[in-house]
């Protein structure tokens, strides 16, 4: 069971319990299920399903990359169960880094999700064990595209919605670079969205926020940052690879519209 708020939340009854440790950062599980198939948890918070991972990875993965012209190197921060990776390893690219601090999620992943073992075995895929904010500080290497994968804007992963988090994403971008962040959920982290748009829009000459739905995250609509200091998302320089299952370049436009109760926040 996720808890969104003290008296509400999502269950899943299973009895086939693949994982369930604690590692030096998080409590870590896996179960299957007969629906959502194999589900990954991390402190609680759901973090993908077999059935719904292509909603979030294919939206916080493709904008970004279609307002690019030719990205070559690519950058997710964490992400450590390897379905933004996947997507990405879909274009022509040179190479994707993955930064995860926790090796732990890295080695469960590989054993239970279907998808990562596959995409480590890709040359192009190189991963980092890393706190991804250090990474950026301490690394010489510039990007095309960013992508940030990171958990709630709450709790631990809060620091990856921060202030000097995206001044040091602005620095490791290549003239023309983009990047795409995941930023929350509509309903539980609109308070952080206020302050997130006026800083991000002091940096970058273009800082978006774009919405879909993710059915079993809270709230079901979930919100992403777009910035970039030249590229214009309503302009796709690249056709989406073939045979995605949530987007295409109709969503794409669709998901810039925000509803009332973003671009009150966003301004
Ligand atoms: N990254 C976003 C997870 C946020 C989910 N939040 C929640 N369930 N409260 C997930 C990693 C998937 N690659």
């Amino acid at each position: 069971m996720e808890f969104h708020t003290p008296s509400t939340g999502l269950f899943f009854r299973t009895d086939k319990i693949l994982c369930s440790r604690t590692s030096a950062f998080q409590k870590i599980e896996v179960f299957d299920h007969d629906f959502y198939g194999k589900v990954l948890f991390l402190d609680g918070l759901v973090q993908t399903t077999e059935k719904d991972e292509f909603y979030y990875h294919e939206m916080l993965v493709h904008p970004a990359m279609a307002c690019h012209s030719s990205p070559e190197s690519i950058l997710i921060i964490g992400g450590g169960d390897g379905g933004a990776l996947r997507q990405a390893l879909s274009y022509p690219v040179k190479h994707v880094t993955l930064v995860e601090i926790d090796s732990e999620v890295i080695e469960v992943c590989r054993e239970f999700l279907p998808w990562l073992k596959v995409c480590l075995k890709d040359k192009r895929a190189e991963l980092v064990v890393a706190d991804g904010n250090d990474f950026l500080a301490q690394s010489q290497r510039n990007f095309d595209v960013i992508l940030v994968d990171s958990s709630d804007p709450v709790g631990p992963s809060a620091v990856l919605h921060q202030k000097d988090f995206f001044r040091k994403i602005k620095k490791r971008l290549n003239p023309g670079g983009v990047a795409a962040c995941q930023a929350g959920s509509l309903l539980l982290h609109g308070p952080s969205f206020h302050g997130k748009s006026r800083f991000l829009k002091g940096f970058f000459k273009v800082a978006r926020f774009y919405v879909g739905p993710v059915p079993t995250y809270p709230g079901g609509t979930w919100v992403y940052n777009f910035v970039s200091d030249t590229a214009d998302p309503m302009e796709l320089k690249r056709k989406p690879p073939a045979g995605l299952r949530f987007y295409n370049q109709d969503v794409h436009r669709a998901a810039f519209a925000l509803p009332n109760v973003l671009k009150k926040l966003v301004g």
